[in-house]
């Protein structure tokens, strides 16, 4: 640890994220960057969501009042590793000549969509083996896209160790189309690969609002296992004078002791995630992810993990993220996460 470090004043440059000083040996907390975006549909950038949110997290004020000192207890991020830097390169190499001519089923880009899922299955295992080297030394990790399709990796690691755990998704989308346009790994389709490569008890999903048929089918015949909280059921309690309070202690209720937290920033309000991949209209206040985060921590459930993920900056170009609003508002979430799972 840097012994020069001041918790009140402004970050030193180089220091870890957040500006603190801490080395992952020292550190409660490991953040793994996955740079990933293979398989966008719509808007690109995320894989420059970790870069960005680290860059932003120095201007992340470490004093909470409700989390006490608790950064004092380590939130390291490692260094990105090489691999998946050079499997992003050649994915997002091939994912461009797919979408010129998306609708085709010429032999040549049936061959390339073969090769994406072979690079994404591969980064898959990557993760998956990073997040096992933090859960060896008892620490907690966290994710951090990159594309949604990053956390079936994490997910897959943590529930060997924790069997009984259950995924709390935040996000517009379902993420249950099986194979969407021809990705195994897409983004669209991770927690349907979740709950099919994974025996995690369950998935309770928090401010859906743009899904299929397909996707509505398949939590019916779940028979339980997806437990869907629609953006606007949640909204037309709180209209009806349910509280938000009353609200998340029906989302807790159906959590396992061992809770995954998979939040997508679509999820919430696209005021603070304008230029992610896929934004819809509606979803959740900052203040709400709050309180629905400490009805977690007031439950005597933990979070054994968790990710963020489709952060995608705007200055991308010159590459400075210090004002880049979305880069801002990942840093800040991501902070509180950190403090709900150390706490
Ligand atoms: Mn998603």
């Amino acid at each position: 640890m840097d012994n020069t470090f001041d918790p009140n004043g402004a970050a030193i440059e180089g220091s870890g994220i957040f500006g603190l000083p801490y080395f992952e040996d020292e550190s409660e907390i490991v953040i793994i960057p996955v740079p990933w975006e293979a398989t966008v549909s719509c808007g690109g950038g995320c894989s420059y969501g970790p870069e960005a949110i680290l860059e932003a997290s120095m201007y992340t004020e470490l004093f909470i009042p409700k989390f006490g000192s608790f950064y004092e207890k380590g939130i390291h991020m490692r260094p990105v590793n090489s691999r998946i830097e050079i499997l992003n390169k050649k994915s997002k190499k091939l994912t461009r000549s797919i979408r010129k001519d998306p609708e085709s089923n010429k032999p040549s880009l049936i061959k390339k969509r073969n090769a994406i899922n072979a690079l994404s299955k591969e980064l898959y295992i990557l993760v998956e083996q990073e997040v096992n080297s933090v859960l060896k030394s008892g620490k907690i990790p966290a994710v951090l896209g990159g594309e949604h399709s990053v956390s079936l990796g994490a997910i897959s690691a943590l529930n060997k160790k924790f069997p009984d755990m259950s995924v709390l998704q935040i996000d517009a989308h379902n993420d249950l189309r099986n194979n969407f346009e021809g990705f195994a790994h897409s983004h669209a389709s991770v927690m349907r690969n979740v709950l099919s490569n994974t025996k995690v008890s369950n998935l309770v999903q928090v401010g859906i609002r743009a899904f299929c048929q397909e996707e509505s089918e398949y939590i019916e015949q779940s028979e339980g296992r997806v437990v869907p909280f629609y953006d606007e059921d949640i909204y037309t309690k709180l209209f009806n004078n349910e509280t938000w309070d009353s609200i998340c202690d029906q989302i807790v209720s159906n959590l396992s002791e061992h809770v995954y937290i998979s939040l997508d920033i679509d999820g919430m309000d696209p005021s603070m995630c304008p230029n992610t991949g896929t934004p819809v209209i509606g979803g959740l206040s900052f203040n709400q992810l709050q309180h629905l985060l400490a009805a977690i921590n007031k439950s005597n459930k933990s979070i054994a993990g968790f990710d963020l993920v489709e952060v995608a900056p705007v200055s991308i170009r010159n590459k400075s993220y210090e004002n880049d609003w979305n880069a801002i508002c990942g840093a800040r979430i991501l902070y509180e996460l950190c403090g709900s799972a150390i706490v």
